[in-house]
């Protein structure tokens, strides 16, 4: 593959870059009053304005010819087509066969695998009903009433987003924990006031041998059979989600509670596979089942919208412009919605363990920078913290701000005071407020220089009509698919994750350091030594 900068369409781009880079938003729109028409797109029940970002329709054209140049296209049918396109670990990448309807065909080495896929979201369907309806019943023939989901990373994030995003549509007689953390005050805390007789565990994981996740399931199963007082509970208050269907059976889960995925499925794209177990008890099958029609939407105008009005591409594209030609290290996600609190957490995992590589397709070192870091925090809230260092810090953090035209609280007036404030600020960050402007409204002299606000922030500003389950499905498809376009920008394999090894090694060469008793010779570095022998003496 040709070196990213040696592409004329990134040479182009060096050279508008730095014909643009200190233009003004203010005059940007002055010039151009179609621009906010030009610059927006609608599809899969979302509505993308982008015309407050620092470009111009050369720009767009130009970032259009890069991802033509990086064949993103080819690598996106590739995807859908079920080749190997996760190369170092030899895997397809095929989440979008998760919310294919039934009676579409992908295929997989020859065989169709959507079929299997209903067969397992059928299986969790008919589980969920009996549990919702009460014939499901505990040990001790109490009704479920409380779902514990333990799980840690992509088994976790996803879930626990879902979950918060969807309980307007959850059934509020039941009770949703999520225990990730090996902290044993997680369980704890998730656990402390809940009915053991009422309570299910739903073990997930990929894989059945994650360290945090099989610690908890264990405290889980002890915590279970000593408030039962019988192994024979186990049975009856644990479900498991796994690719590792004999760990789980081994584990003395019922075969009947065990669901299934598959190797093509990557843990941070997994929230829509059986991994969303807890999200469909919460809801209900048919609420789950418009969550996948929001997915599969957005998969649709991913495959077919062209380039220019392409949501994920163009998101795609303009993290790219910001990220390797303003140089800019971060992307903060703000969605003005209670519910999604957890979404930028969720995003957070999604695109930081997708795109934080060093290491091109081919192996080599790239030169470039790839994955930005993501943050955020829900608007209002992050208005009265960090919002300060957006609109006046030295630092350009492009933003993606997010909101929905209806209220999902009887509180109407409430959430016109918060769109206001979403608008308000999108607009504050492109235009800020000038010397001559304060100076109208009578500043005071020494105060003028604190108060200007340079502005030429950019946002995307994402707008939906409701925050219900068919759009929380689009709009995590379409980060899916920006975070897609952006690993095909910069050649890297967006489906693995070797970084987080490392760590896992060392922390099982140090479990048994920690032991009480034994306390073997340590023979690490200096400073690992000496916070190993601190925390042993210490910790009595
Ligand atoms: C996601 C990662 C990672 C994974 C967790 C949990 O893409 O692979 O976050 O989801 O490490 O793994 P298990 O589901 O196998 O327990």
């Amino acid at each position: 593959m040709k070196a990213l900068n040696l592409l004329p369409a990134w040479r182009a781009l060096t050279v508008h870059h730095a014909k643009i880079r200190d233009v003004h938003m203010r005059k940007l729109f002055a010039d151009d009053p179609d621009r906010a028409e030009r610059f927006s797109v609608e599809g899969a029940g979302l509505f993308l304005d982008y015309s407050k970002n620092r470009i111009t329709d050369e720009t767009i054209s130009l970032l259009l010819q890069l991802a033509e140049a990086r064949g993103v296209t080819q690598r996106r049918d590739a995807m859908f087509a079920g080749e190997i396109i996760n190369t170092t670990e030899r895997r397809a990448v095929l989440h979008v066969a998760l919310r294919a309807p039934r009676g579409t065909r992908i295929t997989l080495d020859g065989s169709d695998i959507v079929p299997d896929v209903h067969k397992v979201l059928d299986a969790m369907g008919v589980f969920t009903t009996r549990l919702r309806n009460g014939g499901f019943t505990g040990h001790t023939g109490k009704r479920i009433r409380n779902i514990v989901n333990i799980g840690i990373g992509g088994s976790y994030l996803g879930p626990e987003m879902a979950y918060r995003a969807l309980r307007p549509c959850s059934d509020r007689s039941m009770r949703f924990r999520f225990v990730a953390n090996v902290d044993g005050a997680d369980f704890n805390e998730a656990t402390l006031d809940l009915n053991a007789e009422e309570t299910l565990f739903i073990i997930s994981s990929k894989t059945f041998t994650t360290l945090e996740t099989m610690t908890n399931a264990a405290t889980a199963r002890t915590w279970l059979v000593q408030k039962l007082g019988s192994e024979a509970a186990v049975g009856k208050h644990f479900a498991a989600v796994s690719t590792n269907i004999g760990g789980a059976t081994k584990f003395g889960i019922d075969p009947a509670n065990i669901f299934g995925f598959w190797d093509w499925v990557g843990g941070r794209y997994s929230m829509d596979s059986a991994i969303g177990l807890s999200t469909m008890i919460a809801v209900g099958p048919d609420n789950f089942s418009e969550m996948l029609a929001g997915f599969h939407e957005m998969d649709e105008h991913f495959r077919s919208a062209p380039p220019a009005r392409n949501l994920p591409m163009l998101l795609g594209l303009l993290s790219v412009w910001y990220n390797n030609f303003f140089g800019a290290q971060t992307l903060g996600i703000m969605p003005y919605a209670a519910h999604l609190a957890r979404f930028p957490a969720y995003l957070q995992q999604l695109q930081m363990e997708s795109n934080g590589k060093h290491v091109d397709l081919d192996g080599r070192a790239v030169d470039y920078q790839t994955g930005p870091i993501i943050w955020g925090e829900p608007g209002t809230d992050g208005q009265h913290s960090f919002y300060q260092l957006l609109h006046q810090g030295t630092k350009l953090i492009p933003c993606d701000m997010i909101g929905f035209c209806q209220k999902l609280s009887p509180y109407a007036e409430q959430h016109d005071v918060l769109m206001a404030n979403l608008f308000a600020q999108a607009e504050a960050l492109a235009f800020g407020k000038t010397e001559a402007e304060l100076q109208a409204e009578n500043s005071p002299d020494f105060q003028t220089p604190f108060r200007v606000m340079e502005g030429n922030r950019p946002t995307n500003m994402i707008l939906a009509d409701k925050l219900d389950p068919r759009t929380l499905g689009s709009l995590v498809a379409l980060y899916e698919h920006s975070v897609f376009t952006q690993g095909a920008i910069w050649a890297i394999d967006s489906f693995d994750q070797w970084g987080v090894e490392l760590g896992k090694a060392l922390a099982n060469v140090i479990i048994p350091e920690l032991r009480h008793g034994a306390e073997p010779k340590l023979a690490h570095d200096a400073s690992t030594n000496a916070l190993i022998s601190r925390y042993r003496r210490q910790r009595r």
